[in-house]
């Protein structure tokens, strides 16, 4: 049961009050206007004849306060004490445009939201302030709607699903507060199928650089599941941010003072919170909104088998009644299992890119499968045409490899590169090998094993491919010049 709380006169307070009269849970009105008095109690509300900046005419408990006075002295001394009795209550303070600088800035300190009774946020706001995480909604507000320039939604390098989701649906909250917003990733998209995500959906992401990232030029910067500016995305580390909302355990404490913060590890992904958000907001996300944020959902949580809450199975239960979910089919190839998908991520992390060839490294090996799938899939890579993916167990190295260029004979490649240290073949576009651990050196100490194997094989499979004879194809021009 929610517990609202009107401190002021009827002049300020007398439209909001009327709102909140509607809504469920109890309310209850500190004034010394006589009238007004006589008028709520008609009414049946509970109304108290008393001085509004006098604490112990305050009730024990409440969990949202109205702070409506039309003097505005009285009004920032309201908020004050009101601040102090109710340290933990949601704040809501009618516009203060009447006030004074200082007070204007003492009525900063300590109100969560300003609420302009005629508006819809006002109903909004009154309707979600003490509801679990209620709280939250009217100060991530308070953290965009002042803004008067636009607010910049970062995601984390290389977004996944649920980072471009969440950044999107952050635009959207800010369009619905009245704000100017973009969302914005550095670098690429490398994963098929986020790249097929956006495209697929037309999601309205922007792909900047350093070189034409400017943060001066937006009025605040929100970080979308990541939390530090200049550790999983490029911004300059250091870069002022206004908002971070997040799933992921911090390693270090987070810098409170650096504005709306709303980092919770026990959810599964940040789409989940953003659902939380817009529906408090009363927002129906669009048909392609809802599809992303579903697939947010559902990528974050490994299909909801990884590190899901309660709160990912409501959010993607509202989803799916606003969401294409064949939309999700085609961007999703359905035979590309988790441990392939692991693996995949792994191998795009750590490859070495030299022309049009990738050679990758994904250590330990679970499952021997997902080296053929994960190379298959690399091949996709813009610009990649020959792919090499390899792992170990205790005793061998696996290789595998595949091309779609004419002019490489991947088998031949593989066999002049390992066949030395151990056993390769395959087709001219398909080959793999084998290599015993054993003809590895001594690895030290301060040497990471899979550094060591990435840099035996991938050294040998660049030379190999360098030093290979051109096929012959049926044109004057050879395709790559041999080296000098
Ligand atoms: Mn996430």
């Amino acid at each position: 049961m929610m517990r609202r709380l009107v401190l002021g006169d009827r002049a300020a307070g007398g439209a909001v009050t009327d709102h909140i009269a509607d809504q469920p849970g109890t309310l209850y009105v500190v004034t010394d206007d006589r009238g007004w008095v006589t008028t709520l109690r008609e009414d049946g509300i509970r109304a108290v004849e008393a001085d509004p900046t006098d604490v112990s005419n305050y009730p024990d408990i409440a969990d949202t306060v109205v702070v409506a006075a039309t003097d505005p002295e009285r009004h920032g001394r309201i908020a004050m004490r009101a601040r102090e009795v109710f340290p933990e209550a949601t704040l809501l303070s009618t516009t203060h445009d009447t006030a004074g600088e200082s007070h204007g800035q003492q009525l900063d300190a300590v109100a969560d939201r300003y609420i302009d009774p005629d508006a819809e946020m006002a109903d909004r706001l009154l309707a979600v302030a003490g509801e679990p995480h209620g709280d939250r909604i009217a100060r991530l507000l308070s953290a965009i709607r002042p803004l008067s320039a636009p607010l910049a939604v970062v995601t984390h390098d290389n977004p996944d699903p649920d980072a471009i989701a969440s950044a999107l649906a952050l635009t959207r909250i800010a369009e619905w507060a009245g704000v100017d917003s973009e969302a914005y990733y550095f670098g690429e998209i490398t994963h098929q199928e986020n790249r097929a995500l956006v495209n697929l959906l037309s999601l309205p992401l922007t792909a900047t650089s350093t070189e034409s990232f400017s943060p001066d030029e937006f009025g605040a910067i929100a970080l979308v599941d990541h939390a530090r500016p200049g550790v999983n995305d490029s911004l300059p580390p250091g870069t002022p941010v206004g908002l971070v909302v997040d799933h992921h355990p911090q390693r270090q404490p987070i810098d409170e003072r650096e504005g709306f913060l709303d980092i919770r590890p026990d959810i599964g992904s940040t789409s989940t919170i953003m659902v939380e958000y817009l529906r408090q907001l009363g927002l129906t996300p669009d048909e392609s909104l809802a599809t992303a944020l579903l697939y947010g959902i559902q990528t974050d949580t490994d299909q909801f088998t990884r590190g899901v809450s309660d709160a990912d199975f409501t959010a993607a239960a509202f989803l799916s009644d606003h969401a294409a979910e064949d939309a999700i089919a085609r961007i999703d190839s359905p035979d590309v299992s988790s441990s392939v998908l692991d693996t995949l991520a792994t191998a795009i992390e750590d490859r070495e890119v030299r022309g049009s060839a990738l050679a990758s490294c994904v250590g330990q090996l679970g499952d021997r499968d997902a080296l053929s799938q994960a190379a298959d899939e690399l091949l996709d890579m813009e610009g990649i045409e020959t792919v090499i993916v390899f792992g170990y167990t205790e005793e061998t190295i696996y290789v595998s490899g595949r091309t779609r260029s004419s002019a490489v004979d991947l088998g031949e490649t593989l066999r002049d590169a390992l066949g030395q240290i151990g056993g390769a073949g395959g087709h001219a576009n398909m080959a793999g090998a084998q290599v015993p651990m054993g003809v590895l050196d001594t690895v030290e100490e301060w040497e990471t094993l899979s550094i060591v194997v990435h840099d035996t094989i991938a050294g040998r499979f660049f030379e190999a491919l360098d030093s290979a004879p051109q096929i012959q194809l049926d044109s004057d021009v050879p395709l790559r010049f041999p080296p000098d």
